[in-house]
């Protein structure tokens, strides 16, 4: 299959983009480089060194003789955006091209504007540009999981079975996400939705949970091919974060209690779960949702899986939660389709933790100063503030969620 990779130059899109090609699939990547540039803004950077994309592709194309082609533009700018989808005619698009980050989307105004300006414009164009050149193209897009909150019933794939007052139907599931970047993905779903309802698009919206992991096959086999691994407060995602803070004797930064439960998926499996859908695809007109996890856990939970994984003592400290967020909730997440598609799921195991202590520890020099609070990583007053917290009209409050406890786990060794 021809397969265009959106953001191919992200954590999962790169390695996603190696995952197919090495599949046999004829690949090509977009990306604008926005998420280096945060990196800059921020004053953070990948924890592994990550090469620029042509010097990446040239490697690939030196150890496997594979081409992959680059193109360099805005999924907001509709003539790049048409240009690509014509020009390539894929088969397949695989759209990672969003800002993924919901702390930075909660920052201030201007930063929830950008994310749901470049999320949802970006994703309406190629909508179009699918439309326009062939509506037999099947996208596959990245949501997330977040984007139906923590309701006291079961999350299901998508849709939901509703019986009112004597009648059936079956409805979009009802969405309750908690920042503005996890609600531009509920726009994007929802535009996604209707253009399979009206043009007869076929669409597989897959909602994510949090990504764990930094190597895949394919990345693993030079050095040159590492997709990035970040750990600061706004783009390091929870485990890969206290992962890092436990190679550097950093206590584990537990926000509130820890009971909120989060799905979680190991990126070997991300970049599988793709081929699958990518290599099944939906029907003309048909939008499907895939609840794109492998297993569930609370936050300290996860917490003292990675402590009980070191080697050293490590230190779990509960913080002021900076997020509006439910904990001690109910949690019960339907996520068989990718399984029925022949997903095996590798779960949250000891051995996939130390082998990221290896690669953090191989790298821990270059640790700066994404490991501390968001206010010296260069976010200003706004820090980590969730505007739940501040209210219209205020700004969230600034800096660190402040100390409350620290537990101190000793581990049997
Ligand atoms: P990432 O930021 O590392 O990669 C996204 C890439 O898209 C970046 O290289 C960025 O430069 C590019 N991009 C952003 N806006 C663009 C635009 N307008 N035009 C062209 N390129 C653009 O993020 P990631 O972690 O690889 O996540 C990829 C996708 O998966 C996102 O849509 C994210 O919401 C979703 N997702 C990620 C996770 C996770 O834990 N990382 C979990 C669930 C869902
Ligand atoms: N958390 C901590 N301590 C930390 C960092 C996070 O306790 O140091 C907690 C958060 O409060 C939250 C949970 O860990 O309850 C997950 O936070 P996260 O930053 O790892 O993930 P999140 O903000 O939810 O976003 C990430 C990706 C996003 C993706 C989402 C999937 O950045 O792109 O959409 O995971 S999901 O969470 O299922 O919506």
């Amino acid at each position: 299959m021809k397969i265009l990779v959106l953001g191919g130059d992200g954590y999962l899109g790169w390695p996603t983009a190696l995952h197919l090609s090495a599949a046999g699939h004829t690949v090509a990547v977009a990306d604008n480089f926005a998420r280096r540039g945060y990196d800059h803004e921020l004053g953070v950077e990948s924890l592994v060194p990550i090469e620029p994309l042509q010097a990446r592709v040239a490697v690939w194309k030196e150890l496997t003789g594979a081409d992959i082609s680059v193109f360099v533009g805005d999924l907001t700018d509709p003539v790049f955006c048409h240009r690509i989808i014509a020009g390539f005619r894929p088969d397949a698009v695989v759209h990672y091209a969003e800002q993924r980050s919901a702390p930075y989307s909660m920052i201030d105004r201007a930063h929830a504007v950008y994310t749901q300006h470049n999320n949802v414009v970006g994703n309406l164009n190629l909508l179009f540009a699918i439309a326009e050149t062939d509506p037999d193209i099947h996208l596959v897009k990245l949501g997330t999981l977040g984007a139906y909150g923590t309701p006291n019933i079961d999350i299901e794939e998508g849709w939901l079975e509703v019986e009112y007052k004597g009648r059936r139907d079956k409805v979009p599931y009802p969405m309750r996400p908690g920042s503005f970047y996890h609600l531009s993905k509920v726009h994007d779903s929802h535009n996604i939705e209707f253009a399979c309802r009206v043009w007869n698009l076929r669409a597989t919206d897959l909602n994510q949970g949090v990504v764990y992991g930094q190597q895949t096959e394919q990345t693993a086999r030079d050095e040159r091919l590492a997709t990035r691994f970040d750990y600061d407060a706004v783009f390091g995602t929870v485990l890969n974060r206290f992962v890092i803070q436990a190679v550097l004797g950093h206590p584990l930064t537990v926000y509130g209690t820890g009971g909120q439960t989060r799905g979680m998926i190991d990126l070997r499996d991300t970049v599988r779960c793709i081929q699958l859908a990518c290599e099944n695809p939906a029907d003309r007109g048909e939008y499907r949702v895939f609840n794109q996890i492998t297993e569930s856990m609370t936050v300290q939970q996860m917490a003292e899986t990675v402590a009980a994984a070191s080697p050293d003592q490590v230190a779990i400290e509960h913080l002021d939660n900076p997020r509006v967020e439910l904990s001690g909730h109910y949690y019960n997440v339907t996520h068989t389709k990718l399984i029925d598609l022949g997903l095996d799921p590798h779960l949250l195991s000891g051995t996939l933790i130390e082998s990221l202590f290896e690669i953090t520890k191989r790298h821990a020099h270059r640790v700066g100063t994404g490991l501390g609070e968001a206010r010296r990583a260069g976010l200003g007053r706004a820090g980590l503030g969730w505007a739940g917290r501040a209210g219209p009209g205020r700004w969230p409050q600034a800096g660190r969620p402040t100390r409350r406890a620290r537990l101190v786990t000793a581990w049997p060794k």
